[in-house]
């Protein structure tokens, strides 16, 4: 059974705008643009008492808590915040995976001390080298160590056990389920389905009605406490990328994705020349205000062409969320392998 722990800091960017200036220390602060047509990058845990969370407009926030301290804040001061914390997590020696500023998963299987004893020093080490506060979870797989981290937000730490997974799992609203897009969500809504233990009840030919047969064939297994997702080192990761930054930011998604199926197809025209095929695709997205998210997905089938991955960027393409600016798109393979096995086997 593999041991995986996953960690998320806590409010990173109010966090680290309270440590520059202690006087902010229990108040309302909200990061994000602060200007006429700003959105919330994020807020303290005090102001979200208000309500107030991330890709807000800054104009409904400021309503909600006008006495609220807002920021514009400064990326480079949290970039330099979140690389002190993964040296941190690097000095460990686990395999890590960073899926974004401020959290990561790290499989800790083969380590000599238990990952509670682990998280616990990462907490603490994390505090006292930056004053920042992580949350942490564990569990034998990436999607229910997630849950976990975020289960006791802030400061917390958690751990699901292989005995609670499934019922820790049918007690939950779907949208904790980290894969199921907000359209997916409201299909299910629609039907009354709200609950992931009505989502158990689904035979899996079901699900696929709603989500497509690769995704519903993974959700299923998802809510079954079931995920073989290995934790991807992003130094041995070889991929195949392209990605663009607009002159002027989108919200057009339909041109957001044409571009993607744009560089989609350059891509696999190069895998094809190189006579390679990939198997995990992935998008990155960054939006106006700078937040960041890489979405991917890894299909049961190396692929290099384009009717084999058009369902899945469907899928990583609903995970945009509408109305928000993006800055920068991209799309990129990886878990790349040879061609020239399946050909030849082929041609024989
Ligand atoms: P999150 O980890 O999602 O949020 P958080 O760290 O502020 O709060 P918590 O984890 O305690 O729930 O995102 C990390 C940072 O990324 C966040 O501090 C600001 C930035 N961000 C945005 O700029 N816009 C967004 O919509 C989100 C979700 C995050
Ligand atoms: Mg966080």
């Amino acid at each position: 059974m593999r041991q995986i722990i996953h960690f998320d800091i806590d409010a990173f960017f109010a966090s680290v705008e309270v440590l520059m200036d202690p006087s902010l220390k229990g108040k309302p602060v909200i990061v994000g643009g602060v200007g006429k047509r700003g959105v919330v990058s994020t807020a303290s845990y005090e102001a979200r008492k208000f309500g107030i969370h991330s890709a807000m407009s800054t104009q409904t926030a400021r309503r909600l808590c006008p006495h609220g301290i807002y920021l514009h804040g400064s990326y480079e001061k949290y970039k330099d915040y979140s690389r002190r914390v993964f040296e941190i997590i690097a000095s460990i020696g686990a395999p890590y995976e960073q899926v974004s500023i401020d959290e990561a998963y790290l499989d800790v299987t083969d380590l000599d001390a238990s990952p509670t004893e682990l998280a616990l020093y990462l907490k603490a080490e994390v505090h006292k080298q930056t004053g920042l506060t992580i949350s942490v979870g564990i569990s034998y797989n990436k999607f229910l160590a997630k849950l976990a981290s975020d289960w006791k937000k802030p400061n917390g730490l958690f751990e699901i056990r292989p005995e609670e997974a499934l019922d820790f799992l049918s007690k939950l609203p779907i949208i904790k389920i980290h894969g199921l897009g907000k359209k997916s969500a409201e299909k299910l809504g629609a039907v009354g389905i709200y609950d992931v233990s009505q989502l158990q009840q689904m035979p899996e030919e079901y699900l696929a009605y709603f989500l497509g047969s690769a995704w519903a064939q993974e959700i299923y297994q998802r809510i079954r406490g079931v995920d073989h997702r290995p934790v991807v080192t992003y130094h041995e990761r070889k991929s195949y990328g392209k990605e663009t930054t607009f002159p002027e930011d989108v919200i057009d998604l339909p041109l957001l994705r044409k571009v993607v199926d744009k560089y989609a197809l350059k891509l696999l025209d190069q895998l094809r020349q190189k006579n390679l095929r990939a198997s995990t695709v992935t998008l990155k997205i960054k939006y106006a205000d700078f937040h960041q998210v890489t979405r991917s997905h890894t299909l049961e089938h190396s692929f290099d062409q384009y009717t084999a991955i058009e369902a899945t960027l469907s899928h990583l393409m609903e995970q945009i969320e509408p109305l928000r600016p993006v800055r920068l798109i991209g799309v990129s393979f990886s878990s790349i392998e040879e061609n020239s096995v399946v050909q030849l086997s082929l041609f024989e």
